[in-house]
């Protein structure tokens, strides 16, 4: 799955032959039908496809907003089965500077290190959240280059922040958790020379324990989306990275990780 800014759409890719093609798409609307969501990030959980948004685009102002999803009907357009707003929650940013990542994290992984919450300044209690899943929601917000995490009321537009901490960069445009390695990865764009970061948790907190450069043959495009496959084929994990800016015709480029 993929997300295209505006107008709003979400791409189901597949891949064929040596590339990535299109093999269905949906205009994406707020709860109630309207609006055009300016999605940076998406992710696909055990409770829907989740987008992160980060304003109406036909409007003036910062909407920071995730709505989820349940696509699979041919229709061209899909209406948000849910939507949370969390604009008056965060910090004040720009327009085009709101969400630009999500994830999501079972709350097995977080349990089992003791994750903490920020709140109550103990570890994190799945059972204190009722209706959440079974998992929390990373969330990056561009200009402020920090990651906050959500307990979502799947039944409502309900949210408890658990935790917020930094992502390794001035600004974030898109996290992974890679359950494999139990990585949370961070990436910036060509505003940080397209640098990454892996975050562990340790000690109740994420913190970064690596920063990455870019790949040394690729130029520094505005890449705003990575994907990490989790089979290990040949030694090798496939990895995907999304440019904003199509150089070359090509939204997407792929690399490998050692596994
Ligand atoms: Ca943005
Ligand atoms: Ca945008
Ligand atoms: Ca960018």
């Amino acid at each position: 799955m993929a997300v295209k800014n505006g107008p709003g759409t979400l791409h189901r890719l597949v891949r064929s032959g040596g590339s990535w093609q299109p093999a269905a798409g949906w205009k994406l609307h707020y709860r109630d039908g309207s609006g055009d969501p300016d999605a940076e990030g998406v992710v696909v959980t055990p409770d829907g496809v989740f987008a992160a948004t980060e304003r109406d685009n036909n409007e003036d102002g910062s909407r920071l907003k995730v709505l989820r999803y349940h696509p699979g009907s041919t229709a061209e357009s899909l209406d948000a089965a849910a939507e949370w707003d969390f604009t008056d929650d965060l910090p004040a940013v720009d327009d085009n500077g709101g969400f630009e990542g999500i994830t999501w994290i079972p709350d097995s992984f977080l349990t089992a290190g003791g994750f903490r919450d920020d709140r109550t300044k103990v570890p994190y209690d799945p059972a204190a959240h009722p209706g959440h899943g079974t998992g929390l929601y990373f969330l990056g917000l561009e200009d402020e280059g920090r990651i906050h995490a959500y307990a979502l009321d799947q039944a409502g537009g309900g949210f408890t922040r658990v935790a917020s901490f930094s992502a390794g960069f001035p600004n974030v445009m898109k996290l992974e958790f890679d359950p494999v390695t139990g990585s949370l990865w961070s990436l910036c764009d060509d505003t940080c020379s397209g640098k990454s970061a892996t975050l562990k948790l340790s000690g109740g907190k994420f913190t970064v324990t690596a920063t990455y450069a870019r790949p040394s043959k690729m130029p520094n495009y505005n890449n705003e989306g990575f994907a990490i496959a989790p089979a290990c084929s040949a030694g090798r994990r496939t990895v995907v990275w999304s440019d904003d800016g199509n150089d070359g015709g090509h939204a997407l480029r792929t690399g490998t990780l050692t596994c």
